[in-house]
């Protein structure tokens, strides 16, 4: 980690920086197989399929007997694990739901706001490296508190054309309607225009790498909506002398793990606590099974000695981090004036991957200083909200005139008319 000794302001900027990436070839691709997808339905999800995964599938479709067979192969243990979480996950999600808001703003007139599901959603979890059967909690188990109808599940099949079992076994658990073995691009563009197997959904949510994150934002040009762009993991850790140095540099690894472009960054009102963490980082990679990718991530990333908790708060709030560790002897002051941050974690007995698994707080979060305008996945991200109005005589009668005034301001006279009519009614 790159120690970096009381910055001054002006440098901020680019020392926050998060690692850049060119989509522009990216696009050409993504933009190739929403067409053929679009045009040539399973066809073409097939040919990608074998193109990208290097399968070739007869039926991408995750079968009843597929699900019992991931059924047995995942351990008891493990299966105990998942539950603890889906219960964490399910009261705080639970919890989220809202009464319907209803007002009568003037005598007579009635307005109430009500939620309802979103009724077609699709989950992409991605394959690759570590099979995030997690993010199918995090995904599935808002969904269906919120209701939804269809829970259309997607993930890319491994050579032999099959999805990890703990992945399918927690699909099937959480109430996911159905599971295709398709990834990438061609499985954003299944979601987004229906195939003759996959569902076109209203939502796509859920990580993925850069072509994946480049077609969500194109399903959104054909109307789909997507939970939030992502990008690659972040940590930020604030910490002082009431730190442990040896769980910072655990936490900062936990993340560093996820993938080379991944961030952390450590931020420190302490010197010896940036210097205990630096050389316990060199110690805890040594015995890390991903050592060589988070070694990479360490290297991009920063330890940054600040004068004063003030300063920390304020380079904090301009960086945005997705993940926020307090463990300072001053905690409430960061928790009070934090402003941006997916998720915050506070305290040495707190550590990020209770998040990640099963606190009960999503861990769908918003990256890349998104976290500024953007929240984390959570029950609302699968509802939509629904307005209502019921207006009486007597309240039509109290608000006419000034939708006339209005109306007839913007020179728009049959917006006034509609007003006109009825009072003219009533008033004989
Ligand atoms: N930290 C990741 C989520 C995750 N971690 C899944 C482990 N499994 C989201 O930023
Ligand atoms: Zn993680």
């Amino acid at each position: 980690m790159k120690i970096i000794n009381n910055p001054s302001k002006k440098d901020w900027t680019s020392i926050l920086q998060r690692p850049t990436k060119t989509v522009d070839d990216i696009e050409t691709t993504v933009n190739q197989v929403f067409d053929d997808v679009k045009r040539n339905g399973d066809l073409a999800i097939e040919k990608y399929t074998s193109i990208f995964d290097g399968v070739s599938l007869e039926n991408n479709l995750v079968s009843e007997q597929e699900i019992k067979e991931a059924i047995n192969l995942v351990s008891s243990e493990l299966k105990d694990a998942i539950n603890v979480a889906k219960e964490n996950v399910t009261k705080f999600h639970t919890a989220q739901k809202t009464e319907k808001v209803s007002v009568e703003t003037t005598n007579g007139v009635s307005c109430w706001q009500e939620k309802r599901p979103i009724q077609k959603v699709g989950l992409y979890i991605p394959g690759g490296t570590a099979p995030l059967f997690s993010t199918v909690l995090m995904l599935a188990i808002p969904a269906q508190i919120a209701g939804c109808k269809e829970i259309v599940l997607c993930s890319p099949p491994n050579k032999e054309g099959k999805i990890h079992p703990a992945i399918l076994y927690t699909a099937n658990l959480c109430g996911v309607t159905k599971i295709i073995k398709v990834g990438g691009i061609q499985a954003v563009a299944g979601l987004t225009f229906g195939t003759e197997t996959i569902p076109q959904v209203y939502k796509i949510f859920g990580p993925g790498n850069q072509f994946v994150t480049v077609a969500k934002q194109l399903s959104t040009k054909h109307g789909v909506a997507i939970d939030m762009p992502a990008g690659p993991s972040e940590l930020l850790v604030v910490a002082d002398d009431s730190a442990n140095a040896s769980y910072v540099a655990a936490d900062l690894l936990s993340q560093a793990e996820h993938g080379a472009d991944s961030q952390v960054i450590l931020v420190s009102t302490s010197k010896e606590l940036i210097n205990e963490v630096s050389s316990e980082i060199l110690k805890q990679l040594e015995n890390l099974p991903r050592k060589e990718t988070a070694q990479k991530a360490i290297d991009n990333s920063k330890s940054i000695f600040v004068e004063t908790d003030e300063i920390a708060l304020e380079l904090i709030n301009e960086y945005g981090p997705e993940h926020f560790i307090v463990c300072t002897n001053n905690n409430d002051y960061y928790i009070d004036n934090i402003e941006n941050a997916g998720s915050v974690f506070i305290g040495n007995y707190t550590p990020e991957s209770a998040g990640d698994y099963a606190s009960g707080t999503n861990h769908t979060l918003p990256t890349n200083g998104f976290s500024k305008a953007y929240s984390g996945v959570n029950l609302d991200s699968f509802t939509k909200s629904i307005t209502f109005q019921k207006i009486t005589k007597e309240g039509i009668l109290n608000i006419g005139n000034s939708i006339e005034l209005m109306a007839a301001a913007e020179g728009l006279e049959a917006h006034k008319n509609a007003v006109t009519l009825r009072l003219k009614d009533l008033k004989s």
